[in-house]
């Protein structure tokens, strides 16, 4: 069942030892908790957090507590995109150098499985509004699976999803348009473009200004250059495509948040090479899947799983072109890789 340890333990604030920062840091939560400032995380280092303070927009680099106040057992304690409380650091001879002690409750968040840890849940960015889910037609090739899995992801991180495919310039796009119709049909804005040619982005842009978005795709589809395009120069590196082909190595490795010259915020993160989601079980997947909710009622089986049973409403659909084929494969594919 969903959000299972709701209701095992109260929703309550919880002090959290921060193992990855404790030697460095103080050992308890600082005295002078009065004079704590508001920021904003927009960017995770390997050893510390750029923080931006919400009123002055000044930026701290921030360590963690030696104890720390967090709502968020089961993720990592920071994330980019986190609202948080912090100190100035006495101790420290930089006068731009914090101590996050508090994690505020996040609103939004891209969250999966932790690839490292299986039983806890990996805060990818947090309260952005948008889920810009980016693809490359090819080079690397389009991969309709992921696509499905992070649009459930955004479902259950209550983020509004956009996808934009890149390098068209690589295909005869037309002849492959038909490929999409399932998004337009669920709503959801659909952008071809080519980042390198300037293909399309007019189009995107104007939809994403004054928003505040993370984008997320494989490694090589071109998020930093998309970046690097909106800037004019290059803020963000970006790898040749010889250097990533076939090692599967990653060119962005930290999440960062950068303000749009035209407004909006835009969170540039590492590919990816897995996605797992993170808290869905088998029976609450279908309910994931907008297109399948009409029809989840009418199966001659109440508990049905929709995969195998007969008198499915959902295999009907299917069958009928109600429900797209790859939908339908993308349900099947998450639907046997989830737990019980
Ligand atoms: N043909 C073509 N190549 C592009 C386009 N946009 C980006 N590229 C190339 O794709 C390669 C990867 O671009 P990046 O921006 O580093 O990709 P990324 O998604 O940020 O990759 P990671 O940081 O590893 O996640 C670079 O060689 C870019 O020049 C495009 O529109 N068309
Ligand atoms: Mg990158
Ligand atoms: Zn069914």
């Amino acid at each position: 069942m969903r959000n299972k340890q709701n209701f095992d333990e109260p929703k309550k604030e919880y002090i959290r030892k921060s193992k990855t920062f404790r030697k460095t840091l103080i050992k308890d939560v600082p005295k002078n908790i009065n004079n704590f400032l508001q920021g904003r995380v927009i960017e995770v280092k390997p050893k510390y957090y750029v923080v931006e303070q919400l009123q002055t927009k000044s930026l701290y680099s921030c360590f963690v507590a030696g104890r720390i106040s967090s709502p968020h057992k089961y993720s990592n304690l920071i994330a980019c995109g986190d609202y948080v409380n912090f100190t100035i650091d006495d101790n420290s001879s930089n006068e731009q150098s914090g101590l996050i002690f508090q994690v505020e409750e996040r609103k939004t968040k891209l969250s999966r499985r932790d690839p490292a840890n299986p039983n806890r849940e990996q805060v990818i960015s947090s309260n952005n509004s948008h889920l810009l889910i980016f693809m490359s037609i090819d080079e690397p090739i389009i991969n309709l699976r992921l696509i499905d899995r992070i649009l459930v992801a955004a479902e259950l991180g209550k983020l509004d999803p956009i996808i934009c495919i890149n390098k068209i310039d690589l295909v005869d796009f037309d002849e492959i348009f038909d490929m999409f119709d399932t998004y337009k049909a669920l709503k959801i804005p659909f952008f071809p473009v080519s980042v390198a040619e300037e293909l399309g982005l007019d189009f995107l842009y104007s939809f994403i200004k004054g928003k505040d978005i993370v984008i997320v795709g494989m490694s090589g589809v071109g998020k930093s250059s998309l970046i690097n395009k909106i800037f004019g120069y290059e803020v963000q590196r970006i790898a040749d495509v010889s250097e990533w082909s076939g090692k599967g190595r990653h060119t962005t490795s930290i999440v960062r948040r950068f303000e749009l010259p035209f407004g909006g915020y835009l969170t540039d993160t590492p590919g990816l090479r897995e996605f797992a989601l993170w808290d869905v079980s088998k029976d609450e997947l279908c309910l994931l899947f907008p297109d399948f909710r009409q029809y989840i009622n009418d199966c001659k089986f109440a508990a049905c799983t929709h995969t195998h049973e007969p008198g499915c409403s959902v295999k009907w659909a299917v069958e009928k072109n109600k429900i797209s084929f790859e939908r339908y494969q993308s349900y099947l594919n998450i639907y046997y890789t989830l737990n019980d």
